[in-house]
């Protein structure tokens, strides 16, 4: 079945919906961190970690588990928020995030349960997952690797050496997803670097190449379900999103890529637009 039912979409909703309340509260208390590209991929957490991924919270390092690797690790709040809801370590402990004495560094920090491997120079992670993807071919095992890399962080060249590769070793147990937002640190990634139909080069170096709307779950359940069926390719899911998603004043504004609410009015705007 490659359609979610009613009961399903009402599990993933209540789930981003959390993902994204925890994301924005987690930035505010630590009074730093990246809010925008948290927003943007919720959704998309949500659907993997609760329908498409193989895992199982009570033995994360279960030689079979499914692997993803945040290559864009500053993305840290809507990951960390995932794996705690999904039952990986307490959600208490979101508070703690980026302070001292807490294992919930700024940028993903492999150690925390359910993290595959650190993060935050871009350009990396896809890399290691690649490397995770080649040696479970090697070994002919079942589990799937997933990256999520961002639009920006494509402008690594490491990210398309990363693509070469994965097309050669025809890492057909290997998605990636491109977080599509069209926004980085400080601008447009159009006005920064353009990569126009990003989709269509990364087909010309090989890969399945899926566009989706990356809010749209059912759209991401069918694709993710279509890497898997692809026997015989990696697949590139480009995920079309909008950076800062359901906080109407970071929705496409560069400016919270990477701080906080400025006031505690803000804070509680954006706590009652996610709620
Ligand atoms: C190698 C490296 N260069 C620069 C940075 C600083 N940096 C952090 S996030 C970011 C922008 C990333 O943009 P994008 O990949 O589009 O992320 P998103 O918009 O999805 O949050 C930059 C330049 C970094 N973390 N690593």
């Amino acid at each position: 079945m490659n359609k979610l039912g009613s009961e399903d979409l009402a599990e993933i909703a209540d789930f981003a919906r959390k993902i994204r309340l925890n994301s924005v509260r987690m930035v505010w208390q630590a009074k730093s961190g990246h809010p925008g590209g948290s927003l943007s991929i919720a959704d998309i957490l949500a659907v993997l970690y609760s329908k498409v991924m193989n895992i199982d919270p009570s033995s994360p390092t279960m030689p079979d588990r499914d692997r993803l690797v945040m290559s864009k690790g500053h993305a840290s709040p809507a990951m960390y928020s995932a794996l705690a809801l999904r039952g990986f370590f307490p959600v208490s402990l979101l508070a703690g995030f980026r302070k001292l004495s807490s294992k919930l560094e700024g940028h993903v920090h492999y150690g925390v349960p359910g993290v595959e491997a650190s993060t935050g120079s871009l350009g990396q992670g896809i890399g290691i997952a690649v490397g995770m993807a080649m040696a479970g071919k090697l070994d002919n095992a079942q589990y799937r690797v997933y990256a999520i890399i961002g639009d920006g962080e494509s402008e690594e060249g490491s990210v398309w050496e990363s693509l070469m590769a994965g097309y050669k070793y025809r890492l057909s147990n290997l998605t990636v997803i491109l977080d599509r937002n069209m926004v980085q640190l400080d601008g447009f990634t159009e006005d920064i670097m353009p990569t126009p139909d990003i989709a269509q080069k990364v087909r010309s170096f090989g890969w399945n190449v899926i566009e989706i709307d990356g809010h749209n779950y059912q759209e991401i359940y069918a694709a993710l379900l279509n890497a898997k069926e692809c026997t015989d390719l990696p697949t590139l899911i480009v995920a079309h999103t909008v950076k800062g998603k359901g906080v109407s004043y970071m929705e496409n504004n560069p400016k919270y890529h990477g701080q906080p609410p400025e006031s505690e009015d803000l804070f509680n705007k954006a706590m009652e637009e996610l709620a």
